[in-house]
């Protein structure tokens, strides 16, 4: 038997304790290696587990011990509670997002099955939108009329083909295409690689992230959170200058006028010129003109990361640079314009005409129980003031009373912004189960703890990024310990409620695999394509499909006819409110680490330290300001929390920006985190009305040197003290 993994870094052989790359990866990751420490990590959960004061009614989850209980009592355990909160206060008392990104898989994704699971039994609270996108997601069909987040990107090719000038706009896509809701095929490498060769490329970024290194090219560093006031201005420029597309604007935008009597000053006497931007953002006048008359006078593409939409007013962000796309009137020629799904998740590759897989979803039969909805990152505001309301998009939404919380494949902490605000929230909660390979954080912090069966421990199926490869996951190694798949530990909660049918047809994995696969067998041979066997196809662990064709080459905004630059009665107007006025002096910018997936891998032996700390990265003149070098113990704080970094001192990263990366575990010490969970300083606050979503990256801290001792040991990678039970 080949022991091929499919996962989110990536495919990969794991034979005889070494790691070899899936031949049809174009560019594979080093985050394949991480497999060997980290499927026997001694950080696995070993058996099912409850909080030892859960069994009290204590609900102080903080630095508690844990009884090792037998999967039936786990099951039973866990059927009770949700029992008696179903009957005593209905769905809306049952959280189960179960955010997102642990496992793979159409069958057994530890996600998916959650939802299913609680929509078979009854319903429960889910959230609208994501982390990720959460404010593009629910402002962009006001500015485009239709989803236009995650569909299909422009083709890379087609950038390649007709752009001249593509700008990278707080976007690090050879870090955040490293991994992939599907298998990641890696071939956007090869594109950018010609697109740095080829074309003029300009970075826009608070730092020269790791892509604009790797691509050799410029980068603008402004000052954080001042994206929209650079647009802004280059706006008010091409306009006073004459120089902007009128007949795109007159043709296919609706609201300029509004939003350039803003620019203009007419309303509140600003110009919002290039010097107006100048100070603010700390690019000078000259940049931001030659950058504009740039994208304006070339064929050009402006390629907009996610960050900048994770912050105050991130619909407007997005919406100040799509403004600019307008003016310069690229939008809707072949290749050029804008596009948001470039920057992440190795989109743009090659498109033939695929079929796609059937997850168990669409393969047994949605399943819809009685929800209930809040946005997405709102969780601790809903548990902190239950009844109260908030808004999405154009609904108001009140918030329900929640008492359990299930979990899979998300870890709160690293998600949520506010660490300390979570501690408190979640403790509001009777009861948290929790289903996790890894003794996390959260895990550490729930009352029923289970293990799961990572990849190489179950069965399951996949596909690659580009659709044309088909994975067959399963087991090549026993499952750790007494560990079991999600899917088993979903059918045997809803065997509890004599519900199993309904969950899964009383399949089991391999049979639900089988059938993804023949499903999608059959819809090829329609196409004249022949597949192989199901026998073969798990023998050889993949099936490459032949003979597909390309599709037509794709510019996502061809056929646009009118682009309204007004979201929900608003214009892009900048704004210093709340974080932005903050009394701390340094903005902290949390982006996606080239070393993690979130808090995932962490806890490998491609961890990144520095003096054996989560890296905090800092100007040169800052470090010299405040006495600090590399190496040095360093203490970043604001109201929120506060936390210990090893400091990497560079130069080219904005003087008044630091850098540490999403997704450190949480190892609380009193207030202090003394691993660097970015977290416990990111502020919660809502990006604006229309999403409500989460702004992780406006942030503003302080730091110091460290004066105190570290003489306490970083036992985040420990297991909590677990009493053993005779199983
Ligand atoms: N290796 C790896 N890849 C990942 C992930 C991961 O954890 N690890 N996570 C995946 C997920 S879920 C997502 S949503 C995406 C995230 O994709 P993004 O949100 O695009 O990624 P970030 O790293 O948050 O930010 C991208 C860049 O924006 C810069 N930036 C931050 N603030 C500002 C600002 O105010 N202005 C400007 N101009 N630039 C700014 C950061 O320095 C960074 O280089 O990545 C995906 N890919
Ligand atoms: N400060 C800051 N915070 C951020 C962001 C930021 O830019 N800055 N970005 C945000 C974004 S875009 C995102 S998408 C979120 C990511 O937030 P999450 O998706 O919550 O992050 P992960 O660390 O990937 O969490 C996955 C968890 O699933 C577990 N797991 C792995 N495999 C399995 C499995 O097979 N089954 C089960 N049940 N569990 C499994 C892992 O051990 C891990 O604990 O973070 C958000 N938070
Ligand atoms: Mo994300």
């Amino acid at each position: 038997m080949k022991k091929l993994i499919a996962s989110r870094v990536g495919a990969f052989y794991y034979e005889n304790n070494k790691i070899t790359p899936f031949e049809y990866d174009e560019a594979p990751t080093e985050l394949i290696q991480n497999y060997k420490s980290r499927i026997n990590h001694s950080s696995r959960i070993k058996n099912p587990c409850v909080r030892k004061g859960f069994l009290n009614g204590d609900k102080n989850r903080f630095n508690d011990e844990f009884v090792e209980i037998s999967w039936d009592e786990a099951f039973d355990l866990i059927a009770k509670n949700l029992k008696h909160y179903y009957e005593k206060y209905g769905s809306s008392s049952i959280y189960a997002e179960s955010y997102e990104w642990g496992g793979v898989g159409k069958i057994g994704w530890g996600r998916m099955l959650i939802h299913r699971l609680i929509n078979t039994l009854g319903g429960g609270v889910f959230e609208l939108g994501d982390y990720s996108t959460g404010s593009a997601i629910a402002a962009m069909p006001y500015v485009f009329g239709t989803p236009t987040v995650y569909e299909r990107a422009t083709d890379f090719k087609e950038i390649i083909r007709n752009a001249k000038v593509v700008v990278f706009w707080g976007a690090n896509p050879f870090v955040t295409s490293k991994i992939a809701h599907d298998i990641p095929m890696h071939e956007h490498e090869k594109y950018l690689k010609e697109i740095a060769k080829s074309k003029e490329v300009i970075f826009i970024d608070v730092r020269v992230n790791e892509s604009a290194k790797a691509m050799n090219a410029k980068t603008l560093i402004p000052n954080s959170n001042s994206d929209m006031a650079m647009a802004i201005a280059m706006c008010n420029y091409l306009y006073v200058n004459n120089l902007y597309d009128k007949e795109f604007i007159a043709n296919h935008t609706t609201g300029f006028d509004e939003f350039r009597d803003y620019f203009l000053g007419k309303v509140d006497g600003i110009n919002k010129d290039l010097a107006w931007a100048s100070d603010i953002c700390g690019i000078s006048e000259v940049e931001l003109k030659n950058l504009a008359l740039k994208l304006k006078n070339n064929p050009s593409n402006i390629l907009l990361g996610r960050s900048i939409q994770r912050q105050l007013n991130g619909e407007f962000n997005y919406l100040a640079i799509i403004c600019l796309a307008c003016m310069c009137g690229h939008i809707s020629k072949d290749g050029l314009g804008i596009e948001f799904n470039l920057s992440s998740g190795c989109k743009g590759e090659s498109a033939k005409n695929t079929e796609s897989l059937k997850n168990i979803n669409s393969l047994l039969g949605e399943i819809k129980g009685q929800n209930h909805y809040i946005p997405s990152s709102r969780l601790n505001e809903c548990l902190l003031n239950p009844n109260s309301t908030t808004t999405y998009k154009d609904e108001l939404i009140k918030y329900p009373d929640i008492k359990l919380m299930i979990n899979a494949c998300g870890a709160y902490f690293t998600h949520q912004p506010d660490s300390n605000e979570s501690l408190k929230a979640l403790n509001k909660l009777d009861c948290i189960i929790t289903l996790e390979p890894f003794w996390t954080s959260l895990a550490k912090f729930s009352d029923i703890v289970l293990p799961v069966a990572i990849e190489g421990e179950r069965y399951d199926i996949e596909q690659s990024t580009n659709k044309e490869i088909l994975f067959a996951l399963k087991p090549i190694k026993e499952p750790f310990y007494n560990a079991l798949s999600d899917f088993t530990i979903c059918k045997e909660i809803a065997k509890r409620f004599n519900k199993s049918y309904e969950f899964c047809k009383d399949l089991d994995e391999l049979e639900l695999v089988k059938m993804a696969y023949l499903d999608i067998a059959k819809r090829y041979e329609a196409k004249g394509i022949c597949l192989s066997s199901f026998d073969e196809f798990l023998e050889r662990g993949y099936e490459k499909v032949q003979g597909l064709s390309e599709l037509e080459p794709y510019t996502r905004f061809k056929n646009i006819s009118k682009i309204n630059l007004i979201i929900k009665g608003k214009i892009a107007k900048y704004e210093i409110k709340d974080e932005l006025a903050s009394k701390y002096p340094l903005f902290l910018i949390s982006a996606h680490s080239p070393y993690r997936l979130h808090s995932q891998l962490h806890n490998s032996d491609i961890r990144d330290s520095e003096n054996n700390l989560e890296p905090v990265y800092l100007h040169t003149d800052l470090a010299k300001q405040k006495g600090i070098k590399t190496g040095d113990i360093i203490r970043v704080f604001n109201d929120r929390g506060e936390l210990l970094a090893g400091a990497r001192v560079i130069d080219d990263i904005n003087p008044k920006s630091i850098l540490i990366f999403q997704g450190a575990w949480w190892d609380k010490c009193d207030n202090m985190c003394i691993n660097g969970n970015v977290n416990v300083l990111t502020c919660a606050n809502p990006s604006s009305s229309v999403s409500n979503s989460n702004t992780a990256h406006t942030c503003k801290v302080d730091l110091e040197k460290f004066q105190g001792n570290l003489n306490q040991e970083i036992r985040v990678f420990k297991e909590p003290k677990i009493i053993k039970k005779p199983l």
